[in-house]
């Protein structure tokens, strides 16, 4: 790891770039093994992004979310419109999004796979319950919280997070930061807080520091399900912050059943899959050899001391 560089104002030291590794299984694994996480520049499609892109920023500008008269590639959001997740006028653009074919593909994107076949050592099984965020600015209240993914997930703690932004993304538009070592601890006691997850790690008495960076379009961050992750607040005057999160497993590991529904469970796959042009990537996992996992009864415990907790005030740096 490097030491913290001085253009890193918050503290956060700069990822640990690992393109070097990416036909180097063994220096994927030791690094993962280690850090918990890694970081690649130009690993995903960019036009395959740009599709992805496009599609949102649609739905965003039949929302009324861009501002008039701007270019809808620029993602610049209407003054006065705060939308989150899972508020109803959220859900309303959200849902359709989920629908999204070139969203949905994104998950399946060669490269990734490549990357994560070689940290597996077997074949990579991506979860099905894709997801996007839509981040609009100044709307620091509900900035994604420090957590574990591993709560959410559960299956196997050998799951993965792909967090990809949809073009380029400094910190300065919210982009995600880990703690690296985080991960060799199990799971962390969590608080009820804004942001998405509704809950979120005190981390100020945690012995690791935060690494992070500025995404350029086509970058990746992968993270172990246990690695504490956040995101940085979005602080551009009118920019919204575009992204996915992706998840992936050895195929032989068992799998939370949850993680095969589409995210939020408000519709159905054969909803989603109504207009798409190939069928390539419907219902994929089905001819599979899956196990399932039960529910882990330390989630249970964590989540239900959660439930008496006081709700954390959102993280504004
Ligand atoms: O993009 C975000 O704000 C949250 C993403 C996240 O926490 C995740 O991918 O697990």
């Amino acid at each position: 790891m490097n030491d913290t560089d001085q253009n890193s104002p918050e503290g956060i030291l700069p990822f640990l770039i690992s393109n070097d590794a990416t036909d180097d299984p063994n220096k994927l694994r030791e690094r993962m093994r280690r850090d918990g996480y890694l970081f690649f520049r130009g690993l995903i499609s960019a036009a395959d992004i740009r599709r992805t892109r496009a599609e949102i920023l649609a739905l965003c500008a039949g929302a009324g979310w861009l501002a008039p008269g701007t270019e809808p590639n620029e993602g610049i959001a209407a003054p006065g419109i705060a939308s989150t997740e899972p508020q109803p006028d959220y859900m309303a653009v959200y849902n359709p999004l989920l629908r999204g074919e070139a969203f949905n593909a994104l998950a399946h994107d060669s490269g990734l796979l490549n990357v994560l076949e070689g940290l597996f050592g077997e074949a990579p099984l991506p979860h099905a319950r894709n997801i996007a965020r839509i981040i609009f600015p100044q709307n620091t209240l509900h900035t994604t919280p420090s957590h574990q993914d591993y709560l959410h997930i559960q299956g196997t703690e050998e799951t993965y997070t792909a967090w990809i932004p949809l073009g380029d993304c400094p910190r300065s538009l919210g982009s995600l930061v880990v703690m690296p070592g985080s991960h060799h601890s199990g799971v962390y006691s969590v608080q009820k807080a804004h942001g998405a997850g509704g809950v979120g790690i005190d981390t100020d008495a945690l012995p690791f520091p935060w690494a992070g960076g500025d995404f350029a379009e086509g970058d990746a961050l992968l993270f172990n399900s246990l690695t504490i992750h956040k995101a940085l607040p979005n602080l551009t005057p009118d920019r919204l912050r575009l992204s996915v999160d992706f998840r992936y497993q050895p195929l032989s590991h068992p799998i939370a059943p949850s993680s095969l529904e589409p995210h939020h469970q408000q519709q159905t796959w054969e909803e989603i899959y109504a207009d798409w042009k190939s069928d390539l990537f419907k219902y994929y996992w089905r001819d599979l050899p899956l196990t399932y996992a039960g529910s882990d009864p330390r989630v249970t415990a964590v989540r239900e001391a959660a439930l008496s907790s006081p709700r954390t005030e959102g993280e504004t740096t």
